[in-house]
């Protein structure tokens, strides 16, 4: 069975575990991390699931991050090349169309997510969620949600001209955007009006993948 190293409150391991739900494959999850564990952030004086620094997970991955795959046999690393290796092995049709320029599109977004909105993001969520209070700054957190709302306008337009991120149907580029937008929807209940983001999120939200291990918010605003 597909092994997969990680944390439910990785945003890169919920890329991993969506697309796997998406292409119905079954795999083993081992829990991994150097910051978090059962209790949350180590920020917070909680214990880290570990493996990580291992020699045995470091011959898998010599960055020492999450998430890993191994498919029979087949290690990969490196969040978004799982999830297009996953696509390419298990769901051509369902997750590009198996067409050559949806999956370049697909690609784009996931750079773009990774480039541009993950790591405002990433201040939002240490700002608000994983920090201790007496750690937190105000002007990071102000800094980082002028910059995602900023680039989320990009995504906004797309969405007014496209039903979903690469063209007309579901694709594995909308993953990481999905991750993106569901955990912002959850830190910031008062946002600026985005009508084709609320439009295209009220669907993503809708699908059973999704549901399985990405809905829930102790995977995204807890720890
Ligand atoms: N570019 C890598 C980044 C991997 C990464 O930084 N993962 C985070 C979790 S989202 C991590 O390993 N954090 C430290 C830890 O949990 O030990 C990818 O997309 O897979």
């Amino acid at each position: 069975m597909l092994k997969l190293w990680g944390r439910l409150t990785s945003n890169r391991t919920q890329k991993v575990l969506w697309t796997l739900a998406e292409c119905g494959v079954d795999f083993e999850l081992i829990p991994a991390s150097a910051v978090m564990g059962p209790g949350g952030h180590v920020a917070k004086g909680n214990r880290p699931f570990g493996v990580v620094d291992t020699p045995e997970y470091r011959a898998l991955n010599p960055n020492g991050r999450i998430p890993t795959i191994d498919d029979e046999g087949f290690v990969l690393w490196e969040s978004n090349a799982i999830c297009r290796y996953l696509a390419m092995r298990y769901a051509p049709q369902a997750l590009y169309g198996d067409d050559l320029r949806t999956f370049a599109s697909a690609s784009r977004w996931q750079d773009f997510e990774n480039n541009e909105l993950l790591p405002p993001q990433h201040d939002m969520v240490m700002e608000r969620v994983r920090l201790p209070l007496e750690q937190r700054n105000p002007s990071t957190l102000a800094a980082a949600r002028d910059a995602f709302a900023r680039k989320l306008r990009i995504v906004e337009d797309q969405l007014a001209r496209t039903a979903y991120m690469a063209g007309e149907a579901f694709s594995f580029g909308d993953i990481p955007i999905g991750i993106r937008v569901h955990r912002w929807v959850l830190l910031e209940p008062v946002r600026p009006s985005f009508p084709n983001i609320e439009r295209w999120y009220s669907r993503i939200v809708q699908r059973p993948a999704f549901q399985r291990f990405s809905a829930d918010p102790a995977n995204h605003v807890e720890g």
